[in-house]
């Protein structure tokens, strides 16, 4: 009987592919670069797993095209560049990466407030551009983070790893999320609606799944309800945000500064935001540390270790696609 075929759609590190080389037939991915929808059919066709990341699109016309697929491993917790719902319909198994990248997500969002509040990024190029030839005492004066207070959209495990970090800030947390359930009581976070959160909130994270209720939560109507004094960080996803209302907002001072390290159309950047000298832009990179990105490939590649041993994946998404 022939071996299953892997397909991997990005470049991982040279070993991650390796626990599954005696049991499978392997694919690469030829070039380190994103493969586009007509990429993914080319080469993940005849596969019956992929291992995908997030921009990897496994859309449902990609999905129709790949009949012999049976699961996707999604190296990344957020699984948007999957259609999950059309998966599902054709009993193809989803797996993401959860808690491995939690803390590591956690303390790239506290960076980018420390860096945007802080003024981090302008102050450095100054800096750098030869311009520190002066002292006034209200050069580079930026926002205080203790004893202000943060308002987190979004309570999942990065949500409330977050507010875990606030308490040594002094930081009084306030949150949202659909449920009103508790969920970040135990962080002594406290639920409000959106409104109230981008009225009262001395700055803003966004760490919510993006999904077409999630689209552009940020415009600017919800800019324009902000503190003029606030910091928006984005560790989500680009299109939490509207990029052209964000980049009007920095320009006018309808806020202080943004921390991104997520964009609409990464990894095209918009010019305005790139213009910007009050927003701290990284290049998606909430996981990316050593330690936490192999985690997230030995993950993906055990929850095809899983499937190939016929049993449930560990980190399966959509449990419904298991026989009942
Ligand atoms: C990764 C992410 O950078 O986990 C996610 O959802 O967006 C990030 O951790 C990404 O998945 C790697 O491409």
């Amino acid at each position: 009987m022939s071996r299953p075929v892997v397909a991997f759609t990005r470049q991982y590190f040279p070993d991650t592919a390796e626990p599954l080389a005696h049991r499978a037939d392997l694919r690469l991915s030829p070039a380190d670069e994103a493969l586009d929808a007509a990429g993914i059919v080319r080469h993940v066709a005849g596969c019956s797993a992929a291992v995908a990341t997030t921009g990897c699109p496994f859309t449902a016309s990609v999905i129709d095209q790949l009949p012999e697929l049976r699961l996707i491993a999604n190296v990344g917790v957020g699984y948007n560049n999957i259609d999950v719902a059309a998966a599902t319909r054709r009993g193809i198994m989803v797996t993401n990466t959860p808690d491995v990248l939690t803390e590591s997500t956690a303390d790239m969002a506290w960076a980018l407030l420390l860096a945007a509040g802080r003024r981090i990024g302008d102050s450095e190029r100054w800096l750098r551009d030869g311009q520190w030839n002066r002292w006034a005492i209200d050069l580079w004066l930026g926002a205080d983070l203790h004893g202000t207070t943060l308002g987190i959209v979004g309570m999942g495990r990065i949500g409330r790893a977050i507010a875990r970090r606030a308490k040594g800030f002094g930081m009084n947390v306030i949150y949202h999320n659909r449920r009103t359930l508790p969920a970040g009581e135990d962080e002594g976070a406290r639920w409000v609606d959106k409104a109230e959160l981008l009225s009262t909130a001395d700055h803003v994270i966004l760490v919510v799944p993006y999904s077409a209720e999630t689209h552009h939560i940020i415009g600017a109507e919800q800019l324009a309800a902000m503190k003029r004094t606030a910091v928006l960080v984005n560790i989500g996803r680009g299109g939490l945000v509207d990029d052209v209302a964000l980049a009007q907002a920095l320009k006018s001072g309808q806020i202080a500064s943004a921390g991104l390290d997520v964009f609409e159309n990464e990894p095209r950047i918009h010019p305005d935001l790139l213009a910007a000298p009050n927003a701290v832009l990284t290049p998606h990179i909430g996981s990316a540390t050593f330690r936490t990105r192999r985690a997230m490939c030995d993950l993906a590649v055990a929850n095809v270790a899983d499937w190939l041993d016929g049993k449930p994946p560990r980190t399966l998404v959509n449990k419904d696609v298991l026989p009942v």
